[in-house]
């Protein structure tokens, strides 16, 4: 996080981790598509192969919101293959928050697990704290077959504390629901521990009313000036 009293100015990294070919990327060539062009900045995908991030992607967004507080979200991904764990540990350094993009197919459960693990060791050794890292949890491609089902899923967002979205991000469905979750979560870690709200005086209530809409997904302003 950054902070910038004197612009009103806060700058916040969400990391996009997960599995490889969970969905990292079409997530966030999803949400530029869907989040308004004056809240979206340039798409920058770094180095693909085969549909596969060799380095990561970056999707910055900015947002006003509460008596002029300028809000920057800059939205990394991770490369998800096994061999690129140097390049995600050093993604992953000064999250603020994190959207884990699991693989909703059956046959992806163990590939899940293992980049989950790999995500606490990796926060662990960046020094991070996973136990207070904002984190929720999207179970992608909901559209393919032989996955797993809705009630095992909710059944683990009972027994979990993270939040649980379902998406099927190549069609848009859900991503910006994750998005705004994970926002929601980090502001409320930020607002905990440096008191933001007050140091900006702005109403968190108000705040995260005006990053819902302002993130709300072009079609439904477009509806609006129609
Ligand atoms: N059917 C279906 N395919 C999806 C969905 N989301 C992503 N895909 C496809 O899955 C493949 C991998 O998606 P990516 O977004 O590149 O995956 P990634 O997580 O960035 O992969 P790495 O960069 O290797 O870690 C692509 O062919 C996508 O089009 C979905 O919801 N449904
Ligand atoms: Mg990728």
């Amino acid at each position: 996080m950054q902070l910038d009293f004197k612009q009103r100015e806060l700058t916040i990294k969400l990391v996009y981790y997960g599995p490889a070919l969970s969905g990292k990327t079409t997530n966030l060539q999803a949400i530029h598509e869907l989040v308004s062009p004056e809240s979206r900045g340039r798409l920058m995908t770094l180095e693909t192969k085969d549909d596969r991030t060799l380095f990561f992607d970056l999707l910055p967004l900015t947002v006003m919101a509460g008596k002029g507080l300028q809000i920057r979200v800059k939205l990394f991904t991770v490369p998800g293959q096994v061999i690129h764990n140097a390049t995600r540990r050093l993604v992953l350094q000064g999250a603020d928050g994190i959207a884990f993009i699991a693989d909703s197919q059956k046959s992806e459960t163990n590939a899940n697990k293992a980049a989950f693990l790999n995500l606490r060791q990796n926060l662990t050794e960046n020094g991070l704290d996973a136990a207070k890292m904002p984190l929720v949890i999207q179970f992608n491609k909901r559209d393919m077959p032989e996955v797993r089902s809705d009630s095992e899923i909710d059944e683990m967002a009972r027994k979990g504390r993270e939040p649980v979205f379902k998406a099927i991000a190549l069609r848009g469905q859900g991503v910006i629901e994750t998005l705004v979750g994970l926002f929601e979560l980090t502001w409320r870690r930020l607002e905990k521990d440096h008191q933001l709200g007050q140091k900006f005086g702005v109403e968190e209530t108000q705040l995260l009313a005006d990053v819902r809409a302002k993130l709300g997904v072009k079609r439904v302003a477009r509806e609006a000036t129609r």
